[in-house]
């Protein structure tokens, strides 16, 4: 979790660098899609989206390449201590073992990606060398480290103090149920305020999308997953397609919120393929959540799932089930962009 205060104590470090105007989150003015044809332009997920963009334009905005740029910047919240959904610090599962998914792809079709990955700080960093030193697309849990670990990846323990004071409060309620998503309901319980997964102070995942002058894309997605989760449970975030899809014929989508609704409908695809087909990226990202809402309307309406895409003219858009899902954009005109996405429903989980 990454909460507001240290939100903007990380944004302002990441603004006054650059002498950006400071930012709130009240700055988020909702916002479906933002027009292109700016050149080049990085999108990402959520609140901390927006010092994660500014260390990718550090790159892009110096014709660096987007996959360059998208690496670079979802490190900012692997390494972000007070984020508790990505990385380092990121809660742990049922057993108190921290896992991460990460997946990296470009417009060409190349692609990486890690899942269940323990000890390493930073997956999307492995999840590149999967793509560039190896002939697969994904690696899994021990085979995965075994990997990192022969790269060279430093193993660690990514379990803070603080994440697991965390479970163990968990641990007092935890039903060792396996029922999809009824480690939701407990974790919403018994840490009031917090909240549910995809909801307002619970924002796992950050998707990065770039673009740069030329109409090359890249993509990057990583995350920790759901916080209390089986072990072994894999999310959307590094399955090709779901979490992430990158195609320069088109353009990029990413996903972040509960990712098994987004796998069942291959999220991430259908949005760059309706893309294709000429809806706009808002249009293409609200339409790939009405079919997820369709496919189980009672489940989906405590659940959040929110889409965010990027077109090759950089056009940008976003849609959620729920109220609350905010996306960052930042392109030669503004930096630090924090823009809020339109929902289905007009309800926030905290
Ligand atoms: C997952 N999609 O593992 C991720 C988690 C997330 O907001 O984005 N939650 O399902």
């Amino acid at each position: 979790m990454s909460n507001r205060r240290d939100f903007l104590k990380t944004t302002l470090l990441a603004t006054s660098a650059l002498a950006l105007p400071r930012l709130s989150r009240s700055a988020a003015s909702l916002a479906g899609s933002v027009p292109g044809g700016v050149g080049a332009r990085v999108v990402s997920t959520w609140d901390f989206g927006v010092p994660a963009n500014l260390a990718a334009w550090a790159l892009l905005g110096n014709g660096g390449n987007p996959l360059d740029a998208v690496e670079k910047g979802v490190m900012v919240p692997e390494s972000d201590l007070h984020n508790h959904s990505v990385g380092r610090a990121g809660y742990p599962d049922r057993d108190g073992r921290v896992t991460l998914d990460a997946s990296i792809m470009d417009g060409d079709g190349r692609c990486g990606a890690v899942a269940a990955i323990e000890h390493i700080a930073h997956p999307i960093n492995v999840a590149r060398k999967v793509m560039e030193d190896t002939p697969h697309v994904l690696l899994v849990g021990d085979g995965a480290l075994e990997f990192a670990l022969q790269e060279g990846f430093k193993k660690e323990n990514l379990l803070t103090p603080e994440s697991e004071k965390a479970w163990h409060e968990w641990l007092k309620q935890a039903k060792y149920t396996p029922v999809a998503n009824s480690e939701n309901i407990d974790y919403h319980r018994s840490l009031k305020g917090l909240g549910m997964p995809g909801g307002k102070n619970n924002h796992d995942t950050i998707g990065m999308l770039a673009v740069d002058a030329n109409g090359h894309l890249a993509g990057a997605c990583t995350t920790s997953g759901m916080a209390w989760k089986l072990h072994g449970r894999v999310g959307d975030s590094p399955i090709i397609g779901a979490g992430l899809y990158v195609d320069n014929e088109v353009g990029a989508a990413t996903s972040t919120g509960v990712g098994e609704e987004v796998i069942r409908n291959a999220g991430s695809f259908l949005v760059v393929e309706l893309m294709r087909q000429g809806r706009s990226p808002h249009e293409a990202c609200e339409e790939a959540v009405r079919r997820i809402v369709k496919k189980r309307p009672e489940a989906t309406k405590e659940m959040q799932v929110g889409f965010l895409a990027l077109r090759r003219d950089g056009e940008c858009g976003a849609y959620a089930i729920q109220k609350g899902f905010t996306y960052a954009v930042c392109d030669v005109h503004q930096q630090d962009r924090l823009l809020a996405s339109p929902s289905l429903y007009q309800t926030t989980y905290t």
